[in-house]
């Protein structure tokens, strides 16, 4: 009876996880998530036009983070790129077709990225200059968009000349997108600063770029550990989660803790600032670059409470403006989230099970390289419905993690921690004390 009620509680959580493993670009949590690249022709000029460019990051828990997002195209004709602001092309190209002044960029493909926020007031744009760092929607919407200023030639100039660009790419640090094509749109209306003109520009056409899991590292990042009050055993995370210890064939793969060089080791060798650096990893059993443990700490009579903590450890990360989601069900009863920032995402509004959870800002935003700082945490307070609560088969433990939009691997749910017996807990503790007592006792007697 109990072997076989564990047994179909293992398929159910196989099974459940199994049908919602992320595949290609669709997100059963986030369904619509996307980023927009909306392209705003707002004057034209002697041989072409002058544009903002604007990236929204719909998506609800993913975001860009430093060196940031690095936008790309290829041109239809032999457009140039006279002047842009809020931005700049990554490479100048080959101009020497231009001999009076020369364009900031000629290349067929320019790559753009965002400038650094320490730029002079005077060369920044609206929404410029983070370094291309965007939060997701559901973190902070008002830094989820970015745009630049764009002086386009030998484009033609008229909204019939004109020509949409093709192949839009967009690379991120960790996951990757992929692009639709530019489809012209109806023309964004602008409403002036004192709110009492609306003015339209001249042509508008928007990208659509989905996360994609192919494009980004098919090895997963995250792994999640367990532990709990009622049972000394704590689960860590699978074995070889992200990669596995190889010496022989990878020797240096991983670090050390201890290694009295790490500081040496792990310096980054910086030679592009826009580059996308590889983890550098603590050595551990499970090799990701981060872990989350899911520790049941306490049982009160009408609540329960969790230590959730999140542990760094890549020497060549520090996560700024990381993101949880957690899937378990008593999150439609959360009472109190202590030191993380907390919203309900529910895209089927009946079901009120997963969270996203973030730092605080300027408090634990960001998580911090792998060493003695490299964590953050906070405890949560569920209160129980007596309905659906219980400690018994591994209730009590998230059914999913994403971290940054990742998702993290799961311990079997076979080997999650057990009550140490089916009776509950003050019963048996109980029936412990009476018997160590009644043993002492004995011991006393036949010994006096
Ligand atoms: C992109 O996201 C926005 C906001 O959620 C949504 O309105 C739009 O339909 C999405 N676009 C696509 C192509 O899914
Ligand atoms: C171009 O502009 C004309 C009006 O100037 C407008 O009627 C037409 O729809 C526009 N075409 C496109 C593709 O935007
Ligand atoms: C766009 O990309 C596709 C596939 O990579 C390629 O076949 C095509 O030639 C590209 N188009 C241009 C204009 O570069
Ligand atoms: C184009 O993108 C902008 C910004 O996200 C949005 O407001 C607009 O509705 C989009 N247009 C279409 C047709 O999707
Ligand atoms: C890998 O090598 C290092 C030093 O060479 C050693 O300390 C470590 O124990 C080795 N790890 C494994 C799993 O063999
Ligand atoms: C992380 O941040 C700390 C403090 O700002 C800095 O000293 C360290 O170099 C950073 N590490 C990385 C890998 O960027
Ligand atoms: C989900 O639960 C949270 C925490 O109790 C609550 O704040 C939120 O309003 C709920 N959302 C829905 C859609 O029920
Ligand atoms: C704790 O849980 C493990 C399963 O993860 C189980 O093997 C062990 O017997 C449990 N300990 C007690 C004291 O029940
Ligand atoms: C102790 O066990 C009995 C049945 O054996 C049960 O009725 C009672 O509710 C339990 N006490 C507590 C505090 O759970
Ligand atoms: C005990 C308790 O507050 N239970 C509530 C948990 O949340 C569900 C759905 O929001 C409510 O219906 C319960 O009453």
């Amino acid at each position: 009876m109990g072997n076989f009620s564990f047994l179909s509680f293992v398929f159910i959580v196989f099974f459940s996880c199994s049908t919602f493993t992320l595949t290609g670009a669709y997100d059963p949590l986030d369904p619509n998530g996307n980023i927009t690249i909306k392209w705003d022709i707002v004057s034209w000029t002697g041989d072409g036009y002058n544009a903002v460019v604007t990236l929204y990051n719909f998506q609800k828990y993913r975001h860009i983070q430093a060196p940031g997002w690095q936008l790309g195209w290829t041109w239809a004709k032999k457009e140039v790129i006279w002047n842009m602001a809020g931005g700049q092309a990554t490479e100048q190209g080959d101009c020497s077709k231009y001999k009076v002044s020369l364009p900031h960029c000629c290349k067929k493909d320019p790559t753009i990225v965002d400038m650094m926020p320490g730029i002079p007031f005077n060369q920044q744009t609206t929404n410029c200059c983070k370094g291309g760092v965007l939060s997701s929607w559901v973190q902070d919407p008002s830094t989820a968009i970015s745009s630049f200023q764009i002086t386009v030639g030998a484009s033609g100039t008229t909204n019939k000349t004109v020509r949409v660009p093709k192949n839009f790419t967009l690379k991120a640090p960790g996951p990757g997108y992929t692009c639709g094509p530019g489809k012209i749109v109806t023309p964004s209306k602008l409403i002036t600063q004192d709110g009492r003109r609306v003015t339209q520009v001249l042509m508008t056409w928007n990208v659509t770029c989905m996360y994609s899991q192919f494009l980004s590292q098919r090895t997963p990042t995250c792994c999640v550990s367990l532990s709990s009050f009622y049972n000394d055993t704590i689960i860590s995370c699978p074995t070889c989660s992200c990669g596995c210890q190889n010496n022989a064939s990878h020797p240096g793969s991983c670090v050390e803790a201890n290694n009295p060089y790490l500081a040496s080791v792990v310096s980054p060798a910086h030679s592009n600032k826009n580059s996308i650096v590889p983890p550098l990893v603590q050595c551990t059993s499970h090799m990701c670059p981060v872990r989350i443990h899911w520790h049941v700490k306490t049982n009160y009579k009408e609540y329960w409470r969790v230590k959730v903590t999140i542990t760094n450890f890549n020497y060549r990360m520090n996560y700024s403006g990381w993101n949880l989601v957690v899937q378990h069900p008593n999150f439609d009863n959360l009472t109190e989230v202590f030191s993380f920032s907390y919203q309900p995402i529910t895209p089927y509004s009946n079901i009120n099970d997963t969270a996203m959870l973030w730092g605080v800002k300027f408090y634990n935003d960001m998580l911090m390289q792998a060493g003695p700082y490299g964590n953050v945490q906070s405890e949560l307070l569920f209160q129980k419905d007596k309905s659906t609560f219980t400690f018994e088969k591994g209730w009590a433990f998230p059914r999913r993690i994403y971290f940054n939009g990742d998702n993290c691997v799961m311990p079997p749910p076979d080997s999650y921690p057990w009550l140490p017996n089916v009776s509950p807990r003050p019963n048996f503790s109980v029936l412990t004390i009476t018997l160590t007592l009644l043993s002492a006792l004995a011991f006393l007697y036949t010994h006096a």
